[in-house]
């Protein structure tokens, strides 16, 4: 909307401003291959120990969001991703706000491994509602669930 009426130039503004004001945006990686999701289980902080989320990290200043999604998943993960367009609306997140893209796998990528995770795990539609999610990756389910088909 702010797009609309303002223009791309004063929308951009407008979320560096957010962003400088402490509104940080931390992206969540849905890397799909053949019907399946890659899960990947935290082992910080204490809180979310154990528990499964879509992979990703705070975004850098003056980096987009798709370098975000590649960058985080190289270092994650060891993979080499492409971010292929967003999924679901913004989520709130105590940090700041959690932005879920969609992401596949280039040609020629290592197989992704839990390098900073306690698991990961490829899971399909039925698999999602079988892992205990952290709480805002949850929101994003249903259209995670229609993404995949049944
Ligand atoms: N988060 C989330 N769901 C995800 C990924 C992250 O709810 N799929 C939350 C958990 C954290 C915050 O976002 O509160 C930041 O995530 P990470 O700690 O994984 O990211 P960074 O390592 O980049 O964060 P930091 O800026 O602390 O280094």
């Amino acid at each position: 909307l702010l797009r609309g009426v303002l223009g791309a130039r004063a929308a951009e503004l407008a979320e560096r401003v957010g962003v400088a004001a402490g509104a940080r945006i931390v992206v969540a990686t849905a890397l799909v291959r053949d019907g399946r999701v890659l899960a990947a289980q935290r082992t910080r902080p204490a809180a979310l120990a154990g528990r499964w989320e879509l992979p990703g990290g705070s975004v850098e200043t003056g980096e987009s969001e798709d370098a975000a999604v590649a960058r985080e998943l190289r270092e994650e993960l060891g993979a080499d991703v492409v971010a292929c367009g967003r999924l679901g609306t913004d989520l709130p997140i105590d940090a700041g706000l959690l932005r879920v893209h969609l992401a596949r796998l280039r040609p020629g990528s290592a197989e992704p491994a839990a390098l900073e995770h306690a698991a990961v795990r490829w899971v399909d539609a039925a698999g999602l509602a079988t892992l205990d999610w952290v709480d805002a990756d949850r929101a994003v389910l249903p259209d995670l669930c229609a993404v995949l088909g049944t």
